[in-house]
């Protein structure tokens, strides 16, 4: 039945496609072979990090990105990580995208996963679908993630290429530099550049990154650019940014670091959300002892419990 199942998403049938990312993201047993299975394949796909305040046009802009990538040649996977924020393809191919449909639906495969209250603009599960779009083929991915502030940071490790996105005229971008998000971006997009105050704000980037003190993550200098999104305005030049980037990682034997980065955030992750399950699960049979005896008693219990209940689980690895 799996096997049935992953021959049909290898094969690019959306259907199965989308039946294999919901076992893997809610890691049924099936789930789990699928991606052991898809790991091998993956680790080519340019991974793209979105962020930025909400509101600020990634998901326009994204649409954008999926029609030049297309009409480069690529296969281009999405990741919206909001659940208040529903990403289907009808919300952004409206009248803007005027290629083929069909070219569009065989080439982009768009996913929206709950953010499960992860704070880190980005989860487990995330990484887990990005790996198994990437063994699947698609060899562009772009994640959006849920515009965070400073937890946004969290994302740097775990894919290629970071946009940080702000918009003219609102004191975001101010704002932003407080919230450390200026500090993680690769490319910076000034989107809504069709309002007033679009320069002051792309210089104002500059001036921020030129006056930088501080090394530059991977030694890469972080570029600006102007979009758009609602006009497709800027998007080319944008795409040739991000290809220019991916070449910087190559060339610096970095693009297969930030695979190996991802890999141990999804170990991370996934260690950190068992071992917090276990906990809680303690914490709430515990609850009568809380009441009854000393503290140091009660805490000495659960670090037991959790040990004890650890070994079990892991007893056979
Ligand atoms: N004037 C103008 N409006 C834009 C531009 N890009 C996006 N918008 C509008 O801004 C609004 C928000 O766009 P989205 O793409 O949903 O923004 P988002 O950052 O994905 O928002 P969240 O997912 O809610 O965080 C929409 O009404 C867009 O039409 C632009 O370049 N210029
Ligand atoms: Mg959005």
């Amino acid at each position: 039945m799996l096997n049935e199942l992953l021959d049909r998403a290898i094969k690019g049938d959306e259907i199965a496609i989308a039946k294999l990312l919901t076992k893997i993201e809610y890691m049924t047993e099936d789930g789990i072979h699928a991606l052991d299975y898809l790991i091998t394949k993956s680790g080519n796909s340019h991974v793209i990090g979105i962020t930025g305040i909400p509101g600020a046009g990634k998901s326009t802009l994204i649409g954008g990105l999926i029609q030049e990538y297309v009409s480069r040649g690529h296969k281009v996977g999405v990741i919206v990580i909001d659940p208040s924020s529903p990403f289907t393809m009808g919300s952004f191919m409206g009248n803007r995208i005027r290629m083929q449909d069909k070219t569009l639906l065989k080439n982009v495969f768009i996913r929206s996963i709950a953010s499960r209250g992860h704070l880190g603009g980005i989860s487990a599960e995330a990484l887990m679908l990005t790996e198994a779009l990437d063994g699947l083929g698609y060899d562009r991915i772009i994640i959006e993630t849920v515009g965070a502030g400073q937890t946004d940071t969290e994302i740097s490790e775990s894919v290629h290429t970071i946009l940080v996105l702000t918009v003219p005229g609102t004191g975001d971008d101010i704002q932003a530099l407080k919230a450390g998000i200026m500090e993680i971006g690769d490319i910076y997009i000034v989107n809504k550049a069709d309002r007033p105050d679009a320069d002051l704000t792309y210089n104002y980037i500059r001036f921020a990154i030129e006056s930088s003190e501080m090394p530059f993550r991977d030694g890469w200098k972080p570029i600006v650019v102007k979009t758009i999104a609602t006009r497709n305005e800027g998007i080319k030049e944008l795409v040739d940014k991000i290809e220019e980037h991916r070449e910087f990682l190559i060339r610096n034997e970095l693009f297969r670091k930030k695979v190996l980065n991802r890999r141990m955030k999804i170990l991370e992750l996934m260690a950190r959300k068992q071992l917090s399950e276990i906990v809680n699960k303690i914490i709430k049979e515990k609850d009568s002892i809380l009441l009854k005896e000393p503290i140091s008693i009660s805490l000495r219990q659960i670090i037991l419990q959790v040990k004890e209940l650890l070994d079990k689980k892991y007893q056979n690895i």
